[in-house]
């Protein structure tokens, strides 16, 4: 997608107004994707750098790609637990946990399995496409969490029944977990103001949940250095890396108080 340029004054104005919304405490819902963990070192699944760039979905993003071939989609997922594991929360997962504890009606909706939200202590968190810190019996169903990197072996069994365990994430062609889904829905649906953040807003349903908020009236906040198809719908576009504008709007809140 492209770049728009906005001029900085411009921007500032907006942040100054978004703050200004926030100060009255609405009920706010966040919807997050890879790009809010860029600026902690986790790689995106789009654009330049993506994952999809080096790697294809077909092979290591579908159950049919597990059932072909179980090592080939572990390694593909112990590799990146690897990389997770040595990463931090950045300034914006930091200041959406804050802003938890501040405003009662906050709801944190996420697309990452990376679990970086919760390591920088939000606590109310929708996980739509799971937690790769779990595992997930085929047997069972049972859902365990291990945060063993490397994992010592490949692929993991259950060490209760021996069945084989799989990453608890959600491939292409599978069902999002019903309930979160459905707390989702509700959440952006009563939203009065929805963040939309580091997401490229291609992959459903989580890119129809904004969408679900601007019907209910909602004024809709995008961060993201490029355009994305939701930047129409959105109230606010704002340009540039998640850590750093969130970082202005949060001054901005404390500013004026
Ligand atoms: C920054 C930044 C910085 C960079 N600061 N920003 C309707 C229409 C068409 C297709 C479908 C449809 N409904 C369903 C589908 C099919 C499919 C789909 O959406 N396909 C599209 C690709 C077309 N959806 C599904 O299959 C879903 N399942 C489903 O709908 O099931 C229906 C069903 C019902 C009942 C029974 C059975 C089935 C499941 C989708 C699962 C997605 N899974 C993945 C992998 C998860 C596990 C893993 O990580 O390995 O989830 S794919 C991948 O994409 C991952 C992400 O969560 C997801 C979204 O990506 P995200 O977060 O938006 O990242 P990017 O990389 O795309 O964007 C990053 C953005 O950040 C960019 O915009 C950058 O500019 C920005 N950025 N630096 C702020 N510093």
């Amino acid at each position: 997608m492209l770049r728009s340029a906005k001029h900085p004054k411009m921007q500032e104005k907006e942040v100054r107004e978004i703050a200004g919304l926030l100060r009255h405490k609405p009920r706010v819902a966040v919807l997050t994707g890879a790009g809010i963990s860029a600026e902690s070192g986790i790689p995106t699944f789009r654009g330049k750098n993506g994952l999809w760039k080096q790697f294809r979905a077909e092979d290591l993003a579908t159950p049919e790609a597990f059932e072909r071939d179980p090592i080939l989609v572990w390694e593909w997922y112990d590799w990146r637990r690897k990389i997770i594991a040595g990463r931090e929360p950045n300034a914006g997962h930091l200041i959406l946990a804050r802003w938890e504890e501040e405003l009662p009606g906050f709801i944190l909706i996420t697309q990452n399995i990376d679990g970086l939200h919760s390591r920088a202590g939000s606590k109310n968190i929708l996980e739509l496409h799971g937690n790769i810190w779990q595992l997930r019996c085929l047997k069972e169903a049972k859902v365990t969490e291990n945060f063993e990197s490397p994992l010592p072996h490949i692929p993991p069994r259950c060490p209760a029944c021996g069945g084989l365990l799989r990453p608890n994430v959600v491939w292409f062609g599978e069902a999002l977990p019903r309930l979160i889904l459905e707390q989702a829905q509700s959440a952006s649906t009563a939203a009065e103001l929805m963040f939309v953040i580091g997401t490229s807003a291609y992959v459903q349903p989580a890119a129809s949940l904004p969408l679900l908020a601007a019907e209910g009236g909602a004024a809709i906040v995008e961060i993201n250095p490029d355009y994305t198809p939701l930047s129409t719908y959105a109230s606010y576009s704002l340009r540039g890396k998640a850590g750093e504008i969130l970082l202005q709007i949060d001054a901005a809140i404390r500013d004026a108080s």
